[in-house]
């Protein structure tokens, strides 16, 4: 094994270039056309793979050196070397326009005893780099691929390389953006939002199975769902309150309509609906929506609330307009109504548009806190769980008390953390104390 010196090739427009970064240390073991440094002029930078393979013996640049063509870079043990294009070229049938692609960037391999000279590791080796992709990572691709994938912002140490040897070619980076429009997982197994797919499993190897289809809803609401939540940096914000005079006042006020066949029930959604509108006002950035850009708020005068139904088809969220105006009773008289239409899958496209903020409860059915998902491009939503009796220490006993579970979650981006509580505690006053509502 000769000892060979890496020199740096003529690079063109590279004059008196910085090293910016060395991607190897003495001692390593490099491969043909591994990246060794990276250059930079101030129009790009280049990363300059080596001409041989084997053992690093010696560095001859530094970070921040200034380098010249036929400047030294590196020693190397080299071993000898196959070349790779002369095999391939056996096995592969190439367009004109496929091997012109890969000649602009494979380094010619080194003649195995000849002497190696700036010309010999010639401008060709010397591959142009994307700064946001990974320096120094193992992708075969030539400068052109480079730069169009650098103009579609594909990464190509994603894109799986179908030319000789796993060099990425114009297509592979095609199909790449191609995979991630559609929503799919890159080669890598990621999708375009950098998120890892889940694996895919044959259950039935493990037992008996029935696939159904999805509902219409799910399939729309199941989308929408995932982009709420990939997309709005969720905090979720628990709390409790007790209720005990809102239910005296609700269970009283409905035993007084019992025999009123015509009057609605007051169930305890109706009077959540009237306490978050008056939190939100408190609040107004709990009604708004981040605008287009993400730079501007959009606050809204109107007040609009979605309430979350459950139906035999999937969840739909109807819309109780002008909430502020309403009272409790017609709040309980238009949330039956809202949901009988919704249960029978008559809502108009109108009924279910306009909202500024959603609640969803599942106090109806059990359980206590829960992180409901914002209904974008609304900026908060409200989860409320069953209240149930417990005991609370009221600084000398415990006494039982309804205690209501709820939980906010908001979007990160519009309000913080400390807005968030703060509108967690006002709504639990309110709650706690309906005549708080009027001060
Ligand atoms: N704590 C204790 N009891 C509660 C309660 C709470 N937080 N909320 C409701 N209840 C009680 C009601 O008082 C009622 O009891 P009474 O008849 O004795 O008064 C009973 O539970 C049933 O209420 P309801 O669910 O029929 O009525 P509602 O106004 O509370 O809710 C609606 C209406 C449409 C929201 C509800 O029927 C529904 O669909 N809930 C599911 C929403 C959902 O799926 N959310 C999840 C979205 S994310 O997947």
């Amino acid at each position: 094994m000769a000892i060979e010196t890496v020199l740096l090739p003529n690079i063109g427009d590279f004059k008196d270039s910085k090293v910016i970064e060395v991607l190897v240390n003495v001692g390593d073991q490099v491969e043909y056309d591994q990246s060794l440094i990276v250059l930079e002029s101030d129009k790009a930078s280049m990363e300059v793979p080596s001409a041989f393979a084997g053992k690093i013996t010696a560095m001859k640049i530094k970070e921040g050196d200034v380098v010249n063509v036929g400047d030294a870079i590196a020693e190397i043990e080299a071993e000898a070397i196959d070349t790779p294009i002369d095999k391939e070229s056996e096995n592969v049938a190439e367009t004109p326009a496929k091997k012109e692609e890969d000649s602009a960037v494979t380094p010619t391999p080194p003649p195995k005893d000849s002497n190696k000279s700036t010309e010999q590791q010639t401008e060709a080796s010397i591959k142009p780099t994307v700064n946001q992709q990974k320096l120094g990572a193992k992708y075969h691709a030539s400068p052109m691929i480079r730069q169009f994938a650098n103009r579609l912002g594909a990464n190509l140490g994603e894109v799986q390389g179908s030319g000789p040897k796993g060099r990425i070619l114009r297509e592979d980076v095609e199909a790449w953006v191609k995979n991630i429009l559609q929503g799919g997982g890159a080669s890598g197994g990621s999708i375009g939002s950098g998120l890892p797919k889940p694996p895919v499993v044959d259950f039935s190897q493990f037992g008996e199975i029935e696939s159904i289809e999805l509902s219409r809803i799910q399939k729309i609401s199941g989308q929408h769902l995932s982009a709420c939540w990939l997309n709005a940096p969720h905090v979720t914000q628990f709390n409790e309150v007790s209720i005990d005079e809102l239910e005296q006042y609700r269970t009283e006020h409905n035993s007084k309509i019992a025999n009123n066949k015509k009057a609605v029930k007051l169930t305890p959604l109706a009077f959540f609906i009237k306490a978050t509108s008056k939190a939100m006002d408190d609040f107004p950035r709990f009604n708004s929506s981040l605008g287009d850009d993400g730079q501007t708020l959009i606050l809204k005068k109107y007040l609009n609330i979605g309430v979350a139904v459950d139906t035999p088809n999937g969840l739909v969220v109807p819309v109780i307009r002008e909430v502020r105006d309403k009272g409790v009773q017609q709040l309980a008289s238009e949330l039956v109504e809202l949901s009988e239409k919704a249960r029978a899958g008559t809502l108009s496209a109108n009924e279910m548009q306009g909202g500024c903020f959603t609640i969803s409860s599942l106090g109806g059915i059990g359980g206590s806190h829960f992180t409901p998902i914002i209904n974008l491009p609304e900026v908060a939503i409200l989860g409320v769980g069953k209240a149930i009796t417990k005991p609370f220490w009221n600084g000398e006993e415990f006494e039982p008390k309804l205690i209501l579970p709820f939980s906010v979650s908001y979007d990160h981006r519009v309000i913080d953390g400390a807005e968030g509580a703060r509108f967690v505690v006002k709504l639990a006053e309110y709650l706690n104390d309906l005549r708080n509502i009027l001060l």
